[in-house]
């Protein structure tokens, strides 16, 4: 009588184990990339990327539908893919709501990373500041992990205009130590505590000579040279400059990526997946009602010369070949 119930139990289990994976299968969502956008049924903005063994998961913001005359973005999208031309989209893992504090509702850019087996994700809410969100796994379910902001406006001391406190950017060095970059106007940095949800010391600001800084900064290293990516000016152009360490001093090394299609803004992300660089932006290039607030994110390719200096992107709307 005991196995009986003990079998029915056991059926019981797997029966149900097998309907939560059929749903989750249900709502992927794949297919196949034509080239620039990468993306074409929804309006996507604001790229992070991270590699996972076999992966690239790409994490972005969300804009609400094409001919948008101005910001509206509710919630942050997960994209994958395992050769840079059959996609995945998961189902939608963060929403602004998701952060009680966030009252300004407004879903900026974000930038997701790995560390100790679990993923954060920074995301940047305009006038109320940055927040971190926590998982598990890299397509969530994520959590607020502080129930208020990291960062305010008040942690940005140099500025004095309500969207100062956007566009977060995690690197984590070879020694272990993880950084936050970010800012509008200004850029600032600041060492992460290990458990990725505390600032730790002296908050600071990134200067040097032919620094114009307009926001979203990326930091990654190659070769033992540091690149700070970000975006210069409005129409933005995505400007660059290496150190030989991580907190400067920096060298401006000129323009990486020309105005991006019909939009004003440009935001960068920067990866290297089964050994090909990769230069990760977002355009107005979405036909027809593409635009600066119905943007679409592009993959073209990142090429770095002899010395360490990058060449300049060239755009295209052929995108990247597929990694075989
Ligand atoms: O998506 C909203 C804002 O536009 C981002 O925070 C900026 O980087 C710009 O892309």
């Amino acid at each position: 009588m005991k196995s009986r119930s003990c079998f029915y139990s056991l059926l019981l289990l797997l029966l149900l184990g097998n309907k939560l994976y059929a749903q989750e299968q249900d709502s992927l969502f794949r297919f196949t990339a034509k080239g620039n956008p990468v993306f074409t049924h929804k309006y996507t903005a604001d790229p992070a990327a991270i590699v996972e063994g076999d992966t690239l998961w790409l994490y972005t913001g969300h804009d609400f539908e094409g001919g948008q005359k101005g910001y509206k973005m509710k919630d942050w999208l997960v994209f994958s893919t395992t050769d840079m031309k059959n996609w995945t989209e998961h189902p939608v893992p963060l929403k602004i709501t998701d952060f009680k504090w966030a009252k300004s509702g407004d879903a900026y850019a974000g930038h997701v990373t790995e560390r100790n087996g679990k993923y954060y994700w920074y995301i940047s809410t305009n006038w109320t500041g940055i927040g971190v969100a926590v998982a598990d796994n890299p397509t969530g379910p994520f959590k607020d992990a502080l129930g208020k902001p990291l960062l305010t406006n008040e942690d940005c001391f140099a500025s004095d205009h309500s969207w100062a406190c956007i566009d977060p950017a995690i690197f984590i060095d070879d020694d272990g130590q993880p950084w936050i970059f970010w800012g509008n106007g200004e850029c600032y940095y600041a060492k992460l505590k290990d458990n990725m949800i505390e600032i730790d010391g002296e908050i600071k600001q990134v200067e040097f000579d032919g620094f114009v800084f307009e926001e979203a900064p990326w930091v990654h290293k190659k070769d033992d040279i540091y690149y700070l990516t970000y975006a210069s000016g409005l129409p933005e152009k995505i400007a660059y400059a290496t150190s030989n360490s991580i907190e400067g001093p920096w060298e401006y090394q000129g323009i990486l990526n020309e105005l991006a299609g019909n939009c004003g803004t440009n935001h960068q992300a920067i990866v290297e997946f089964k050994e090909k660089d990769y230069f990760i932006y977002h355009n107005g290039g979405l036909q027809r009602e593409g635009g600066s607030y119905s943007r679409s994110v592009c993959i073209d390719k990142l090429e770095y010369n002899f010395d360490g200096t990058l060449k300049r992107v060239q755009m295209t709307t052929e995108g990247v070949a597929p990694i075989r």
